[in-house]
């Protein structure tokens, strides 16, 4: 947290200076552009409680992961609340997303159910796949949720088809395309900005750019300065956000998803931010520096940044804070429970959602 008024500053610079990153108007975010005073109390208080149910809900995982209790493997999301959290609270069920084998978090923010979740996750017979699916398979397409995904890049395809659904039936909804610094490299996403806007489509693709794939730090495997330059390339605008902090991000994402919505087509985001554990749960990590730029943004927690700025902005009282907080550990406690109680899977179940009618 102490090295947050330096972050900005620590956003604009680039590792690989490339002939693109000096022609493109970059526009470079953090909250100190924001309007917090644009925010509702009411809205305030449900990012927070987003944020912290995913916090909770992570933390959890990661303790019943470790007892064995949950099968298959875990990516986990915290250390990056803020980006999910902002961008999900400028859509409605009608919106889509795509999510990553990082998915969790996305699916909190979007609404998914808690219990269904965690039950999936456990691999339980009442989870949102019914346990067949576990954490890289969790979708609800109710709630516009078109899926976790285990394959990097997988959502491009899905995010811009989704697009364009909602532009032939001249709906006003949108698709979003959450992938990470990793997934920019494959070929899909230049196949995808491509199509995107040459059509229009009203998709926002958010990058999460947390510096790693896996062990392989983002400045090595990237031959641009920056991600969000890329849209230069494909004719949209490219913003790169403080992903740390909830208000920059929903600004941006806000300005983002009005533009797809007016029909003026899609917009890329790379939000910068820092996964708080391993690539997934057992990675010992060797490959991580710790120090430099990359622990000043390990330093940093998005939940401490918004509770200070929301004090600070006369947005939020340190009571109503702690009383979301506590809120949030009772439904994810409750969660758990529910997930444990619930039963395995039947055998038979193995045969039955294989085929379409
Ligand atoms: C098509 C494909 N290639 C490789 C993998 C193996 N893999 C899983 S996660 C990952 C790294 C992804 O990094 P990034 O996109 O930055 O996402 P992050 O894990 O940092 O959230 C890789 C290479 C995969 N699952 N799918
Ligand atoms: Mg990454």
């Amino acid at each position: 947290m102490s090295n947050y008024k330096d972050l900005p500053q620590q956003l604009s610079k680039t590792r690989n200076q490339s002939a693109v990153s000096e022609l493109v108007d970059l526009k470079v975010y953090d909250a100190t552009e924001v309007e917090v005073e644009q925010v509702s109390k009411e809205k305030a208080k449900t990012m927070y409680k987003t944020m912290w149910d995913i916090r909770n809900f992570e933390e959890n995982t990661r303790r019943f992961f470790a007892a064995g209790q949950i099968p298959g493997f875990v990516h986990l999301y915290a250390g990056e609340e803020a980006i999910a959290t902002g961008v999900c609270a400028n859509l409605t069920d009608k919106d889509y997303i795509t999510s990553t084998h990082r998915g969790h978090g996305h699916c909190v923010a979007k609404g998914g159910d808690l219990k269904g979740m965690m039950a999936e996750i456990f691999g339980k017979e009442t989870g949102l796949g019914k346990g067949k699916g576990g954490s890289m398979h969790i979708a609800d397409l109710d709630k516009g949720i078109l899926g976790a995904n285990g394959m990097v890049g997988g959502g491009f395809g899905l995010a811009t088809g989704a697009a364009m659904r909602n532009k032939y039936l001249k709906t006003d909804s949108v698709a979003v395309c959450f992938f990470g610094d990793g997934a920019a490299n494959e070929g899909n996403f230049h196949e995808c900005l491509n199509m995107a806007s040459i059509w229009k489509l009203p998709v926002i693709f958010v990058n999460e750019n947390n510096l790693f794939a896996e062990s392989t730090p983002q400045w090595y495997s990237s031959a641009s300065g920056t991600i969000a330059e890329r849209a230069a390339a494909y004719n949209m605008p490219g913003v790169r956000v403080n992903g740390k902090d909830l208000f920059a991000v929903y600004q941006v994402a806000k300005e983002a998803v009005e533009r797809a919505r007016r029909g003026e087509g899609p917009t890329l985001i790379e939000a910068v931010t820092y996964r708080d554990h391993g690539h997934f749960e057992g990675d010992e990590q060797k490959y991580k520096a710790l120090e430099g730029e990359e622990k000043d943004w390990a330093d940093v927690d998005a939940l401490d940044v918004f509770r200070d700025y929301a004090i600070e902005h006369g947005l939020l009282t340190e009571e109503e804070l702690d009383a979301i907080l506590e809120e949030s550990r009772k439904d994810v406690e409750e969660a758990i429970k529910f997930a444990q109680d619930s039963p395995i899977p039947r055998s038979e179940s193995l045969l039955e959602d294989v085929f379409a009618d």
